[in-house]
């Protein structure tokens, strides 16, 4: 179904703390999604792999520097009255280089992996933080209403491989 759709990749991306059960968000100063915290990312260019955007964007975000990624996860965003989805490809950082420090796009702050802020995120985020937990891989399709804020319809369940 989603095939049919015009497409713009992005990426998003948690660095996580193992050990003390922490991940990193940042709050979103500017731009989509302003406001809310979120994982790091943007949109894919066409230079580079999707990975490769994956750790410029949290590099220019947050100042760590990722030394391995997993994808965890694959979400498609349909918008009321916007024809292109978005398709955001999800990763997990638990081995990386250098200090968080801020940004002019995001303020980060470690949170508890069982305790995050999920009424300052969007509102799939605690639909599928769920499956990180557990550690299962998984796909997601919402839409959403153009107030950004209402879940219309979903799809959503693990999978095997991405
Ligand atoms: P820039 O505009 O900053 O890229 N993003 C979403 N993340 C979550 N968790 N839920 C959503 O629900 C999202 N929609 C977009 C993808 C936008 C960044 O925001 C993420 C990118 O990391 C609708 O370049």
């Amino acid at each position: 179904e989603h095939q049919a759709m015009a497409h713009r990749l992005y990426t998003l991306v948690f660095p996580m703390n193992k050990q003390d059960g922490k991940v990193l968000l940042g709050m979103k100063k500017r731009g989509f999604g302003r406001d809310k915290f979120n994982g790091f990312g943007g949109k894919v260019e066409a230079k580079e792999t999707i990975a490769e955007g994956a750790a410029r964007e949290l590099a220019e975000e947050s100042e760590l520097v990722a030394k391995s990624m997993k994808q965890c996860g694959l979400l498609l965003f349909y918008f009321e009255n916007d024809p292109v989805a978005m398709e955001v490809h999800v990763f997990l950082v638990h081995e990386y280089e250098g200090t968080e420090a801020e940004s002019d796009e995001m303020r980060p702050q470690w949170f508890d992996i069982h305790d995050l802020p999920f009424k300052l995120m969007w509102a799939d985020d605690s639909l599928w933080w769920p499956y990180v937990l557990k550690g299962q891989k998984f796909v997601g399709q919402f839409w959403f209403k153009a107030n950004q804020a209402t879940i219309a319809r979903q799809k959503l369940g693990a999978v095997e491989s991405l």
